[in-house]
């Protein structure tokens, strides 16, 4: 259940849809120690702009740490336990990003959320997410939890269908969200990023995502 008076008591904080919430700046604190890890991991796992099963190239670079990493090529998009390009286990989760996830699941009422995969996605200027439903995780009951760092962006939230019109809101340095619930099916997606500066991230965005796979 969501904490009855969150949201009456932080005002930084929007109720998005059931089971769904916008925790604004509850992750600002780390912000520069995240994206320090984000660079450390970077050395081992480079990002990549993966293919769509279409044969796009995806104008977000990936980069996946955990148990299971979330691939995209031809044969579509699935979670493996090894970088089909080394061979090798993907790295481990910081015990920062871990804490961090558990800790924004159990503000809106999901208790003891244990993930075992991390993507993080890195926007450059005009890299965008076309909307989009979440379906590669077996376990649905389970949220997701998201991190967005450096620059701001536009997120977009629509419906259970394709066809509703997304609304609009922007998300900044240190905002984290947490989608559980029926909101678990949503479609959703980032606008095109606008061009700026970010002290911490320079001239990107990244976002970390949370969920347990299986
Ligand atoms: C709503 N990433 O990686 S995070 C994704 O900012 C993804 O990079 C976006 O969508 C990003 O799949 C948005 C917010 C998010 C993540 C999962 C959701 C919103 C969600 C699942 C269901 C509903
Ligand atoms: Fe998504």
């Amino acid at each position: 259940m969501m904490h009855p008076d969150f949201f009456e008591t932080d005002r930084h904080s929007i109720q998005l849809g059931a089971g769904a919430a916008l925790l604004g700046g509850f992750a600002k604190d780390i912000g520069q120690d995240l994206i320090r890890h984000i660079h450390d991991l970077s050395a081992h796992t480079p990002f990549r702009h993966m293919e769509t099963r279409g044969g796009k190239r995806m104008s977000v670079a990936m980069l996946n740490c955990g148990q299971f990493g979330w691939i995209s090529d031809r044969s579509g998009y699935r979670y493996t336990a090894l970088n089909p390009l080394t061979g090798k286990a993907w790295s481990a989760l910081p015990p920062l990003f871990l804490d961090l996830a558990t800790r924004a699941a159990d503000v809106v009422g999901f208790r003891d959320f244990l993930p075992d995969a991390c993507l993080i996605n890195r926007y450059q200027p005009g890299a965008r997410l076309s909307l989009h439903q979440d379906m590669d995780e077996q376990d649905r009951t389970a949220p997701i939890v998201s991190v967005s760092l450096g620059l701001p962006a536009i997120f977009l939230w629509g419906g259970t269908q394709r066809t509703v019109r997304p609304v609009r809101h922007q998300v900044f340095h240190g905002d984290v969200a947490v989608w559980g619930g029926t909101s678990r099916m949503i479609f959703h997606g980032i606008d095109a990023l606008k061009n700026g500066y970010h002290p911490a991230a320079g001239h990107f965005r990244f976002n970390l995502t949370f969920r347990k796979t299986r």
